[in-house]
């Protein structure tokens, strides 16, 4: 059978589960699609080129070349591809009830978005429940955050304020949401995308499954521009596979510094003429970012000695 003029054609992986991927073409239609063992993992995200068979289903047969993968451990140590070609990582916070903001998680997300060259927004979200003094505290603990050039968002997914200014950063690129349980991604995307409901019930007709469920990455178009992924394991993304001297890369102050410690080798956790430590007791750098470069460096050391 010779295929049809049209074919192979490109598309976009909506989401994929398993042995099937829902697949968008430029039309916005979805199609059911097997993957060619040839092709590879596929991922949401990815750009494809697959050919369509009679009856509505599709093969993928080729992974387009991807911008970025973003990755999460699995299990024995494996990476586990996420989702693919996203440029942009929205990571949200809250402030807590019982302290500040832990800016520790923060950072290691940072580390991940840096050395994926993906760039980053801060969302602090739950901006309804933080009284005028805490709100003070927090603009004033990340304005190292601004300094640095990453733009924070205070956002309320309860009642919408903020929203405009998140839509904005969201517009031009390929975002993905990422952040500790219980901070309000779902409630962000809900807000973000009016029709989810809808949308869901269109990929389950195309998941070949019957039913679609929220455990699964989702790419999801936004009405005002530029899409969003929606991944349960993203939260999970960090920087666990890197080796030491790869670490202060995902600390993008840290790089003005390069060669100026007294010894080349310095890894910055004490040693004698370490320029990052000048820089923090000068007041240029954040003593909580070196702080967290230190915690992600004893992880890492835990790993690989
Ligand atoms: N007050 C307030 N509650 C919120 C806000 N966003 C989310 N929540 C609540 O926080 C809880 C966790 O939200 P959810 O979206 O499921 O968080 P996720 O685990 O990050 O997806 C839910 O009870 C939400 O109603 C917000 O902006 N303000
Ligand atoms: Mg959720
Ligand atoms: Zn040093």
């Amino acid at each position: 059978m010779t295929a049809r003029r049209e074919d192979p054609r490109l598309g976009l992986v909506i989401a994929n589960f398993g042995r099937t991927a829902a697949v968008e073409d430029d039309a916005g239609d979805l199609y059911p699609c097997v993957v060619r063992k040839k092709a590879g993992t596929v991922v949401c995200g990815d750009r494809v080129r697959w050919t369509r068979q009679p009856g509505g289903h599709g093969t993928i047969v080729e992974i387009l070349p991807r911008r970025s993968l973003l990755s999460r451990p699995g299990r024995h140590g494996k990476l586990k591809p996420l989702c693919a070609n996203v440029e942009q990582l929205v990571i949200v916070c809250c402030p807590s009830p019982t302290g500040p903001l832990d800016t520790r998680l923060l950072d290691q997300y940072l580390v991940a978005a840096e050395l994926t060259d993906t760039a980053a927004v801060i969302v602090v979200n739950k901006d309804d429940l933080t009284d005028n003094l805490t709100k003070q505290r927090l603009r004033a603990r990340l304005k190292t955050y601004e300094a640095i050039g990453y733009p924070v968002v205070f956002t309320s997914a309860r009642t919408g304020d903020g929203l405009h200014r998140l839509r904005d950063r969201l517009r031009k690129c390929c975002s993905v949401l990422t952040g500790e349980s219980g901070v309000g991604k779902s409630s962000l995307i809900k807000r973000l995308i009016p029709d989810l409901d809808i949308r869901i019930g269109a990929l389950s007709a195309a998941s070949g499954k019957g039913r679609h469920t929220t455990t699964t990455t989702t790419l999801y178009h936004l009405k005002d521009g530029g899409d969003i992924i929606d991944s349960p394991g993203v939260r999970e993304f960090g920087p666990w596979h890197i080796t030491a001297p790869e670490l202060e890369k995902g600390f993008r102050e840290f790089k003005a510094l390069k060669g100026r410690c007294k010894y080349r080798n310095c890894r910055h956790v004490g040693e004698d003429g370490c320029a990052i430590e000048a820089a923090v007791a000068e007041g240029l750098i954040d003593p909580a970012r070196l702080d967290s470069y230190r915690a992600i460096m004893s992880v890492l050391c835990r790993y690989s000695p």
